[in-house]
C-alpha cells in the first residue's frame, strides 16, 4: 500500500504514527502529481492528503477514513488501535472529531491565519480573540479526556489529536499563549503519556522539523 503523505501535515502524520505502531506495510511517498492541480482532483477528488493507495488501484481520502480502514484490517488482526467496546470506539470518535471540529476549526485554524497574517487589521483584538476560543477549546479537551479516565489504551483517537496538540501548541504564542496545555492538568498529562510511545514522539518530532523548515523558508523570504 502507497500513502501520499507530507512531512508537515498533520493529518498524514496521523496514520504514520498508525503505520508505526502496527507495523503497517505502507510505502509513504510525496504526492504523485502536484497539490491544488487539476491533475491532483482527478486521481483523488477531495483534493488533500493523506490518500491511500491500495493494491487494487483503489484510493481512500480522508485521514479518519484511512486510519479505520488500516484498523480494520491490520495483517497481524484487528488492531488495538481500535477499541472492543462500542462505548470506547464511541469515544474514541469523539476524540477525533474534537480534534477536528473544535480544536482545530475553532483554534488552531484562527492561530494559523494570524500567523500566516491574514486579516491583521486589529492584531492585538484577534490575538485575545483566539486566546479565549484556545481556552475554552482546551477546556473541554480538557473534561473530555478526564471523563475517558486514565486507565485505558490508546486508540486512534489520541493518535488523530496528538498532531492537532503540537501544532497548537507551536502556534499559541502567536496569541501570546507560551505554555498552552498549563493550566490544563488532565490534558498535559495526556501529552505526556501519549509521546511516552516511540511512534507518536518521533512521528511528531518529524512534523515539528517539517514545520520548523516550512517556517524558516518563509522567513528567509521575507
Ligand atoms: N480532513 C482532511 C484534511 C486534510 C488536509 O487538510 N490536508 C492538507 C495538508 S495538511 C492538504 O492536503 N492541503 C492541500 C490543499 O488544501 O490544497 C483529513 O483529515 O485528511
Amino acid at each position: 500500500m502507497k500513502l501520499y503523505s507530507l512531512p508537515h501535515s498533520p493529518y498524514a502524520a496521523r496514520v504514520r504514527i498508525q503505520a508505526r505502531m502496527d507495523a503497517l506495510p505502507l510505502e509513504v511517498l510525496p504526492p504523485p502529481v502536484p497539490l491544488r492541480t487539476e491533475a491532483f482532483l482527478e486521481r483523488f477528488p477531495l483534493g488533500k492528503v493523506p490518500v491511500l493507495e491500495l493494491e487494487s488501484g483503489d484510493t481512500i481520502a480522508e485521514s479518519w477514513a484511512i486510519m479505520e480502514y488500516l484498523a480494520e484490517t491490520a495483517p497481524a488482526g484487528r488492531s488495538a488501535l481500535l477499541p472492543a467496546t462500542a462505548l470506547e470506539r464511541a469515544q474514541m470518535r469523539m476524540l477525533g472529531r474534537y480534534a477536528d471540529f473544535h480544536l482545530a476549526a475553532n483554534a488552531l485554524f484562527p492561530l494559523f491565519r494570524a500567523a500566516m497574517g491574514i486579516g491583521q487589521e486589529d492584531a492585538d483584538g484577534i490575538a485575545e480573540g483566539i486566546a479565549e476560543s484556545l481556552r475554552a477549546e482546551l477546556m473541554k479537551g480538557e473534561r473530555l479526556i478526564s471523563d475517558f479516565g486514565s486507565d485505558r489504551q490508546l486508540t486512534l483517537g489520541d493518535i488523530a489529536l496528538a498532531p492537532t496538540m503540537l501544532y497548537l501548541q507551536e502556534l499559541a504564542p502567536v496569541a501570546g499563549v507560551k505554555k498552552p496545555l498549563e493550566d490544563f492538568p488532565a490534558l498535559g498529562a495526556w501529552w505526556s503519556w501519549i509521546n511516552r510511545s516511540a511512534a507518536v514522539s518521533e512521528t511528531l518530532q518529524e512534523v515539528r522539523t517539517a514545520y520548523h523548515a516550512f517556517v524558516d523558508s518563509l522567513v528567509a523570504k521575507a
